[in-house]
């Protein structure tokens, strides 16, 4: 399968997250797609390549220009305002923000455009972003030429970016952008599917009014999980998109047999839509030792997942998301990869 592959996340290298009340070392960094590589190279897969580079008209068409704007200038005008550390947001709207709107002071800004506020803003965060999601276009494009599967190894994640929102790690979103790329090269219907343990709350934003893009989400269920306020069953799009968005939320401890049930009722809405491609946004957050998570996948079963994925008979794009902590990421990437192909 190709890997595509940037070393520009490495622009990306947060040292503060805001965990527990505490600056912590984040749990998202550099060294995961590097664990991810060496499993994926230990395993054969040998054909990575380098993103193409792309402008950002398809981005434009999921995010506001103006967040664009804001991601693309938000270090610089950090700095310029006399920060000295990695910018984090201090207040954001919430209920009755009922004038909330872009503020021009950088600090109100970040808060503005944030969803989450443990993920630090740093020096090359914006050009990592772009390289992600160039990889995903890439991807993308592959697809396009009549492969039937490609691995996007993002980095940073893109679930939890929405619209006009950042948080959870994420900036753009990257499985959005590829969907986006998918149908601009032909296709009339793809669909998303989110197995990153948390709600793709950010890929949901971006696709919620929309009948071209059918979006599924396995995800901890939000009284218990981040991103907590999103993610339940009753969210099921809107307007020419209802109907277009199915949340799965599962239980604390959830293992492969009631994991399985609801992965197979997503990809039977996905059947019965008529996608024409998949996206999958592929988060190993659910592994059972995962730091930050409460599911108990273990490292076979995402072998099997893969196996299930490509039951749909249609192209996969795998894209990366979450998963944490532990050097078995990198085992249960190459898994799903595996059972894709086999
Ligand atoms: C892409 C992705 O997986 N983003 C996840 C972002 C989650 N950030 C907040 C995590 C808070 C976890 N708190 C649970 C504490 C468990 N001891
Ligand atoms: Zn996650």
């Amino acid at each position: 399968m190709r890997v595509i592959y940037s070393e520009d996340h490495k622009l990306r290298d947060a040292k503060t997250e805001l965990h527990g009340g505490e600056l912590v070392k984040p749990f998202e960094g550099p060294f995961r797609v590097e664990w991810i590589r060496a499993a994926l190279k230990e395993k054969g897969f040998d054909d990575e390549v380098a993103p193409t580079r792309y402008d950002l008209t398809v981005p434009l068409k999921l995010h506001d220009a103006g967040y664009l704007q804001f991601l693309e200038t938000v270090w610089e005008r950090w700095l310029s305002a006399g920060f000295t550390t990695e910018a984090i947001p201090i207040s954001l709207p919430v209920r009755r923000s009922y004038h909330a709107r872009p503020p021009h002071n950088i600090d109100g800004l970040l808060g503005y455009y944030a969803n989450s506020v443990e993920t630090s803003i740093t020096e090359g965060t914006y050009e990592a972003a772009i390289a992600a999601k160039d990889c995903a276009m890439t991807g993308a494009d592959y697809l396009g030429e009549g492969h039937r599967f490609a691995f996007a190894l993002c980095r940073p994640p893109g679930h939890h970016a929405g619209i006009d929102l950042f948080g959870g790690y994420c900036f753009l979103n990257n499985a959005a952008i590829a969907a986006q790329r998918i149908l601009d090269n032909g296709a009339r219907k793809v669909a998303i599917l989110d197995v990153d343990f948390h709600h793709g709350n950010g890929t949901q934003d971006v696709t919620y009014e929309r009948d071209d893009i059918f979006f599924a989400s396995l995800h901890g269920e939000p009284d218990d999980a981040f991103p907590y306020f999103w993610g339940h069953k009753e969210e099921t799009g809107k307007g020419r998109g209802e109907g277009y968005n199915a949340n799965y939320p599962l239980l604390r401890n959830t293992a492969w047999p009631a994991y399985s049930e609801a992965l197979d009722a997503a990809l039977k809405r996905i059947a019965a839509f008529g996608a024409e491609a998949l996206v999958l946004s592929l988060g190993v957050d659910t592994f059972e030792k995962d730091p930050i998570s409460f599911f108990r996948l273990k490292t076979p079963d995402f072998r099997t997942m893969g196996a299930r994925v490509a039951g749909l008979g249609i192209p996969v794009l795998t894209v990366m998301e979450g998963g944490y902590g532990v050097h078995e990421i990198g085992d249960n990437v190459a898994n799903v990869l595996i059972g894709l192909e086999e």
